[in-house]
């Protein structure tokens, strides 16, 4: 029976999931709501055949090694897995599963809260309220941005981009978007949007939520640059990867007014975020909470248990990202 390390506790019926198909004394868990420390990590993956990893678990060649030849699958509960080195893994014929669908509308959800949490000051004003600061009404107090009747601009038009996209209907918003490759006609008919290039999305997104993955491609895409090309009206939400976005070239936009304000809900160095960010009064901080519902938690640490459980029981895992390593390509 296929051994099976857990690295954190989990949602019970994720884990029940993986008792009732392996056994209870298969499943080598974690205990410690708490990252578990690598040497620890390292250790208790030695001898595994499969791992229900997150985020914070670092799956590179140290990780494969310490595992050993009998390691087959890492299921990641996250929709991205920048955190494993995919090549690695298949080339040792180790397949990689990720947790997409379940959490696409919660995080676009969460963009959408950005969008207009940094448009009309929410974290700023509230600052200003339980600093006691709030004397009188004014007609200028806090004023932000326009949400409705806008343009709205996404960064990767993938499966969030269009639920965050599809939101924008109720809000009477023109929609552009930049992906490497363009949505089939009746998908953009239905969401009301037209492909733009890169500088035209940046000149005229008035709300620009970024939605790619993190690749060689999207590191660092947004720097300075591009903060000079947006409107000095705009405002910037990421709740994709942190490093999309040149955090010190940001910090500076925002500090310099060269855009009006940013959302964003992830960081170059999570946990840690830049001192000049946390100078800025004009942008919004969340510590990573795109997905973080009770209901879609529980859902995603499904999704990676069924992956576990589908590959060990000879199907193919539904979210395999390296399908080249399962048989039959
Ligand atoms: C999670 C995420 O909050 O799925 C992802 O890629 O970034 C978020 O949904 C978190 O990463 C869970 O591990």
């Amino acid at each position: 029976m296929a051994r099976i390390l857990v690295t954190r506790p989990v949602a019970e019926p994720a884990l029940e999931m993986l008792r009732n198909a392996f056994g209870a004394d298969a499943i080598d868990l974690y205990e410690e709501d708490a990252i578990i420390p690598r040497e620890e990590l390292l250790r208790r993956v030695a001898g595994k055949d499969g791992v229900f990893a997150l985020l914070s678990e670092k799956v590179d060649a140290e990780f494969l090694e310490a595992a050993g030849p009998g390691l087959r699958i890492v299921a990641n509960m996250a929709v991205g897995y920048d955190n494993i080195t995919v090549p690695e893994c298949s080339q040792r014929g180790v397949a990689v599963t990720n947790t997409p669908d379940v959490l696409t509308e919660t995080t676009a959800d969460l963009a959408w809260g950005l969008i207009i949490g940094a448009s009309r000051r929410f974290a700023e004003a509230e600052r200003f309220l339980r600093n006691g600061e709030w004397k009188e009404w004014s007609p200028t107090l806090l004023c932000g941005v326009d949400v409705y009747g806008k343009t709205l601009g996404i960064l990767g038009m993938g499966r969030i981009g269009q639920a965050v996209a599809r939101r924008a209907t109720g809000f009477g918003m023109r929609v552009i978007y930049h992906n490497r490759s363009r949505l089939p006609e009746d998908t953009e008919r239905a969401l009301n949007a037209e492909r733009v290039d890169l500088p035209t999305l940046l000149a005229e997104s008035d709300i620009l939520s970024v939605h790619c993955p993190l690749g060689d491609a999207t590191h660092g895409i947004l720097g300075a640059e591009a903060f000079k090309a947006m409107k000095p009206t705009a405002v910037l939400v990421n709740t994709s990867r942190g490093p999309v976005v040149d955090e010190t070239a940001l910090a500076e936009a925002l500090l310099a007014k060269e855009i009006f304000a940013a959302g964003l809900d992830v960081f170059e160095r999570e946990p840690s975020v830049h001192a000049r960010l946390l100078e800025c009064d004009n942008v919004v901080l969340l510590p990573h909470l795109g997905s973080a519902t009770y209901a879609t938690r529980q859902r995603m640490a499904e999704t990676a248990a069924a992956n576990l459980v589908a590959f060990f029981s000879g199907k193919r895992p539904p979210n395999c990202v390296n399908p080249e390593v399962l048989q039959g390509g």
